[in-house]
């Protein structure tokens, strides 16, 4: 009996660490399934040997040791002398025994870069992991971890890797109420009113995460900022998530809120060409730096949906951007300033206004400035052209902002995997220095010699027990951080690995899960927004179809302005025609686009207003190609959960079930677009849904009559 009881109670302890809920992410380091693979593993690496003991190069030994003594389910240490089978790590600096090495390659790497290769030293056979700093052999500790943990060779490698992009970061909309902005994964991670006292274990394994996938900074307020983050009390705390951070390579960034020396200085005036307002920032941003050594800088959302800015003051961006970049280059701080800036007072085509609001001060901002430009001229739509700035800003740094939290993707319920969308932007063409003058090569900022380059990903993390909610969204966190290092690996490499760290290395598994993956953003376009529609979402909240809205305050904030339904046809005419917002890319591109019958059909309704019975390259009228896309897209997923049920025992019933509950929400929410958008342009193009198609099972005024209440992530304080 007494047995019985203790191996009950052995049983309730050992469940909460076996439960698979997602919390280890991609780092899940459980045994390697293949019995040969795990013996030829455990022959190669039986211990970890490091000279130096700085924080990173610790939190390096405590990875490996962790992470092979789960995957080769031994204890795996330390040790103080060099053994066989060794994995070696170490800088020059920080390791006489790696600096005997004389290792030609380290000059071919950057700062952060490391190598990895086998060697006999001292008669012993070794894996070295060196780099020139010691983040660069955190990374290359991670690096040689994936590999084994995607059961791939791990002795006698040649890896010599980079980052291409200088910043990698995260942006967090996180308010200081710890309500998110466009969040779907609960509450923000941060628990300010713990902080500084208490630090949240959690805060660790984000950091952890981050490294893993080479991110290396991070801002964590909203840019929708609170002016309150800049106060000592804050500050304080935010120096505590610092100290957190920095043993992972994490630098800590805010975003700043350009009216904060009225709010918090008393000042009358936040002109950024006052003496006083200089000053006040000055002051303040020398008191970060004592807080903060390391601080990396300011975000700044200016004069953009109601935000205070250099504007309010008739001074420009760059008069701005210039006065905090001048508070922060002694203190090699950087500013982002966002380019994504709107008004309704200009009748302009939105999609063209970053654009003319930026384009004459290229060239005008101090070095420490690069842009944050979001990857499309509107906003995070399922797809978007590249943003023409990407073309048009030879003399400044510009980055990429991505947004990893699904607002215009379905939000919590969706499975979309985005590396797709993200290399369809990365690798556009801007022609800016003649072809191939991609959008990576611009914001890795070797088009133009930049010394700094960026990319930052709206964060998609929340207090959710798995960070991102839907437990597919971890995969865009993932990918995010692998095209940040590098832009041109393949979509289907970053699942293929993603899938096997976070799942299983089943090839069943991987092969199905991958392929419903790799074709999930097409799918979510082609029931939301098929043919280059865009913005055709619920009011505010963006959750659900909602074309026919036409009541929010500004134009430009309404579907109807976006899609331009009429009897004659849809979509919305940018050419010289319209809006000519094409006059903003370069000609190749302009040619490419202009003209209905070259312009690729993923663009066509962003592009043209389109008559009804247009026939298209499929011979199909556009009427019916709408129907086609509307109805795929719903029948793809469909497919994508009955590919799931035959995966159903190669996986954890927890998250097994996690998914499937949310593909039956997705695949509702599909046929909602469906039947909602559908019909609504029926109205226009006055023609019924073909026969044949399953029809409409409620009016289109019982769609219109939804009223989606509480929708997460949508307003709130900050
Ligand atoms: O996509 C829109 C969102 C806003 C957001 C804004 C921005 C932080 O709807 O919630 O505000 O973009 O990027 O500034």
């Amino acid at each position: 009996m007494k047995k019985l009881l203790y191996s009950l109670l052995l049983l309730c302890y050992a469940l909460p660490v076996l439960a698979e809920d997602g919390y280890r992410l991609w780092l899940r380091y459980d045994k390697i399934s293949n019995p040969t693979l795990l013996s030829a593993y455990q022959s190669q690496v039986t211990a970890v040997y490091a000279e130096g003991n700085s924080d990173i190069l610790n939190a390096a030994k405590e990875e490996l040791t962790h992470g092979f003594s789960g995957l080769l389910d031994r204890k795996i240490t330390v040790t103080s002398a060099l053994t066989d089978n060794s994995i070696v790590i170490g800088t020059p600096q920080s390791s006489p025994l790696i600096a005997s090495l004389q290792l030609s390659q380290l000059e071919q790497l950057s700062s952060e870069g490391f190598t990895i290769f086998s060697r006999k030293i001292k008669e012993k056979n070794c894996i070295i992991i060196a780099a020139n700093t010691d983040a660069g052999v955190l990374y290359g500790s991670f690096h040689l971890l994936q590999l084994a943990q995607t059961q791939q060779k791990i002795i006698n490698l040649a890896v010599i890797s980079s980052p291409r992009i200088q910043l990698r970061i995260l942006n967090h909309w996180d308010n200081l109420t710890r309500t998110v902005e466009r969040g779907y994964a609960g509450f923000s991670i941060w628990k300010w009113h713990l902080l500084p006292g208490y630090i949240d274990p959690r805060y660790k394994d984000y950091a952890r995460a981050n490294a893993s996938i080479g991110i290396n900074g991070t801002v964590v307020n909203n840019v929708n900022a609170n002016a309150q983050i800049l106060t000592k009390e804050y500050l304080l705390k935010v120096a505590a998530l610092a100290k957190v951070f920095r043993i992972y390579g994490i630098k800590i960034y805010l975003s700043a809120r350009f009216s904060a020396p009225i709010e918090l200085g008393k000042l009358k005036t936040a002109d950024p060409l006052h003496p006083e307002v200089k000053e006040w920032w000055k002051k303040k941003v020398d008191e970060i730096y004592t807080y903060i050594p390391d601080f990396g800088g300011f975000v700044v959302k200016a004069n953009s949906e109601g935000q205070p800015g250099p504007q309010n003051y008739q001074r420009t961006h760059a008069d701005g951007a210039n006065m905090l970049a001048d508070a922060l280059a002694p203190h090699k701080g950087i500013v982002m300033w966002r380019a994504f800036v709107y008004s309704n007072e200009t009748p302009v085509d939105r999609t063209k206004q970053a654009y003319n609001e930026f384009k004459p001060f290229d060239g005008q901002f101090k070095s420490n400035v690069i842009l944050q430009v979001k990857n499309g001229p509107l906003d995070f739509q399922p797809r978007e052209p590249f943003h023409p700035l990407f073309g048009a800003l030879p003399k400044t740094p510009v980055m990429m902002e991505f947004q990893l939290t699904q607002e215009y993707l379905g939000q919590g319920t969706t499975l979309v995997y985005q590396a797709p969308l993200m290399k369809e932007v990365l690798d556009a063409d801007t022609y800016r220095n003649g072809k191939g003058t991609t959008v990576a090569s611009v914001i890795d900022g070797s088009a133009e010699k930049h010394t700094l380059s960026g990319i930052a990903g709206v964060a998609n993390i929340g207090d959710d027990r798995n960070w991102c909610g839907h437990p597919f969204a971890q995969s865009n966190w993932y990918a995010y951080g692998k095209l940040a290092w590098d832009p041109l690996t393949s979509a289907d490499k970053i699942a293929d690995d993603w899938i096997r760290m976070t799942f299983t290395n089943d090839p069943a598994f991987v092969t199905a899960t991958k392929k419903m993956m790799l074709a999930s953003r097409e799918t979510v376009v082609n029931y939301m927004t098929p043919l280059g529609l865009h913005h055709i979402m619920g009011d505010g909240h963006h959750y659900g179809p909602s074309p026919w809205s036409d009541r929010l305050g500004r134009a430009d904030w309404n579907p109807v302005y976006y899609h331009r339904a009429d009897t004659a046809g849809i979509g919305f005419d940018r050419t010289e025609k319209g809006s000519n917002a094409l006059e903003q890319y370069a000609p190749e591109v302009r040619k490419i686009y202009q003209d209905p019958a070259t312009c690729p059909e993923e663009y066509l309704l962003w592009f043209h207003h389109i008559s009804w019975k247009q026939p298209l390259t499929s011979g199909k009228t556009l009427w019916e190609e709408l129907c086609a896309k509307y109805y795929g897209g719903v029948e793809e997923v469909r497919s994508m959960q009955k590919n799931w049920e035959l995966l159903k025992g190669k996986v954890d019933e927890e998250r097994f079930a996690h998914v499937h509950m949310l593909l039956a929400a997705q695949e509702k929410e599909a046929v909602w677009w469906r039947n909602a958008c559908l019909q609504y342009f029926s109205t226009f193009s006055k023609m019924p849904i073909p026969a044949g198609y399953e029809q409409p099972d409620q009016t289109l005024d019982h769609y219109k009559a939804i009223r989606v209440l509480n929708a997460p992530g949508n307003g709130g304080g900050n």
